[in-house]
């Protein structure tokens, strides 16, 4: 057996540590977007693969008989090339990601379908809000100049993001309630937009939102292939044929 993780998500650092545990041969993956992704138990490898047949020649020069995409649900190329390579050199594949956020009681949020719907949402008084959605989409908020927004990036960007007014915080997830609360307090924050992300990492700004009674506009993640899924290191260990912390 011989496994490859597509990192980059908490849950993936999470079945990283139980494959080092229990001696898994196993390999992990970075797609190289940031400066110093964090440490992982396995040996590391960073950078795309080139493509689907990137990918399906490396599964085949490193013999990896199990794929498991722990990527992130809006990584939706990675997701759609790993069906693809798997399926081309024969690899059993399994997606390991985190159900998707739903609506809780006093939320305020406003569903939309893309980026672009995102941006389309904006439209009314100048606001200030809070663009926590990384890096690589905010150049679609230059149709809006009229709000001032807050941006959290893992790195500070080389060029000054395509926004008149913004104010740039530079910080990396899992995130608390109390910082993200602050977060919203210290900027003056009207509206959040944000990633239907799922999982723990990210979830603190939605109960911040909630504590502050702040709209929040919600992208909903891409539609991906059908593939096997589990939501947790334990499911991911029972399909490679190891028995899990409880014995079952
Ligand atoms: C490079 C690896 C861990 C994993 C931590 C999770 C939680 C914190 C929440 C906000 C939202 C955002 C962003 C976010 C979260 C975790 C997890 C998660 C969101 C790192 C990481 C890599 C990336 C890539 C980065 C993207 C960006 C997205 C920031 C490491 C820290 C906004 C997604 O500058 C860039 O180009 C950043 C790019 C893709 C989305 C974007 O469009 O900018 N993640 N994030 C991975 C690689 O190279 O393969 O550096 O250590 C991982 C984590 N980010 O082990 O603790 O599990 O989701 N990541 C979103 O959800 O909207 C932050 O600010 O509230
Ligand atoms: P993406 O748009 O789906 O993928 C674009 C290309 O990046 C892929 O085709 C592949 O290049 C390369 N790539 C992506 N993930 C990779 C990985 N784990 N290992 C090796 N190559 C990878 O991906 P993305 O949205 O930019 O996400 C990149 C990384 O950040 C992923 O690890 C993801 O889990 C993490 N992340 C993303 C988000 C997000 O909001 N998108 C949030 C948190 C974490 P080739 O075609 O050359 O193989």
């Amino acid at each position: 057996m011989k496994v490859l993780i597509l990192g980059g998500t908490s849950e993936a650092g999470a079945l990283a540590r139980a494959l080092a545990e229990r001696e898994i041969p196993a390999l992990f993956s970075y797609a190289g977007r940031t400066a110093a992704p964090k440490p992982q138990p396995l040996s590391t490898r960073v950078g795309g693969f080139g493509g689907v047949d990137g990918l399906a020649a490396f599964l085949a020069a490193e013999r990896i008989t199990h794929l498991v995409d722990a990527t992130h649900p809006f990584a939706e190329q990675m997701s759609r090339h790993a069906v693809a390579a798997a399926a081309r050199a024969d690899t059993a594949l399994i997606a390991l990601t985190r159900p998707p956020w739903e609506p809780q009681e006093g939320d305020r949020w406003q569903r939309v379908a893309s980026i672009e719907a995102a941006v389309a949402a904006l439209a009314g008084p100048p606001e200030r809000v809070l663009l926590a959605i990384g890096r690589m989409h905010l150049a679609a908020f230059a149709a809006r100049p009229e709000h001032h927004y807050v941006l959290r990036l893992v790195d500070l960007p080389e060029e000054a993001p395509p926004l008149p007014r913004h104010t740039l915080t530079v910080d990396r997830g899992p995130f608390t309630r109390e910082g993200d609360l602050a977060l919203l307090r210290e900027h003056g924050v009207d509206r959040l937009v944000c990633k239907n992300a799922g999982g723990a990492g990210a979830a603190a700004k939605l109960e911040a939102a909630r504590t502050l009674r702040l709209p929040v506009v919600m992208i909903d993640r891409p539609a991906l292939p059908p593939r096997r899924e589990a939501h947790d290191s334990d499911a991911v260990l029972n399909w490679l044929g190891h028995t899990t912390e409880r014995g079952v």
